[in-house]
């Protein structure tokens, strides 16, 4: 499984699956989420309400709609209320309940955002260094992902996880 970090706009990346940094109603707000939603058409709206909503650190999946992308999985990650909540095996639960989505699925290529670290206050260093090891911990297992892009939207974002990564690399 290949795993690369780049920096971009995920609503214009083409994969199998794209990730969406929901909440738990799954109805839309801002963020990538509102992006998403923008760029997907309202059909995507529609589709949400019918799966009513999704639990912290869990994940559903839709059609794309006017997206390039085919589906979007959209998982509601933690709010940081400091670490002691929970928050960092939250977070890690929802990359690995997208890739295991994007498996029942039958997705090749998976893009994610960098989940939590916008309104939700996650401390991006930390969010890296969760998503980089689920990541990688997730390929030796991986059937029919081959592919796995993280797509950061500014350059700070970019540089935490290119830095996790190397770290990951160095254990
Ligand atoms: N492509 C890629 N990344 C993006 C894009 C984009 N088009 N737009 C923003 N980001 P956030 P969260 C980055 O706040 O912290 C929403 O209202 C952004 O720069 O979107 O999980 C939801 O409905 C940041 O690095 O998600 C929830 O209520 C990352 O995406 C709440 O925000 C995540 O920032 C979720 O908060």
């Amino acid at each position: 499984m290949e795993f690369s970090i780049i920096q971009g706009d995920i609503t214009a990346f083409t994969a199998d699956a794209i990730v969406n940094a929901a909440n738990t109603s799954l109805l839309g707000g801002g963020g990538v989420d509102g992006a998403i939603h923008r760029a997907a058409g309202p059909e995507l709206l529609e589709e949400c309400r019918r799966l009513h909503g999704c639990e912290t650190g869990k994940a559903k999946i839709t059609s794309g709609y006017r997206l390039p992308a085919n589906y979007v999985i959209h998982t509601p990650g933690p709010v940081w209320h400091g670490g002691g909540a929970g928050e960092e095996g939250l977070l890690a639960s929802c990359y690995r309940s997208c890739l295991h989505l994007a498996e029942e699925n039958g997705c090749r290529t998976v893009a994610f955002p960098s989940i939590s670290t916008g309104v939700y206050r996650f401390p991006l260093e930390c969010a890296a260094y969760i998503a980089v090891r689920e990541i990688l911990a997730f390929s030796p297992i991986a059937k029919t992902v081959q592919s796995v892009t993280m797509v950061c939207f500014d350059e700070r974002t970019k540089a935490a996880y290119e830095a996790a990564l190397r770290h990951a690399q160095q254990e």
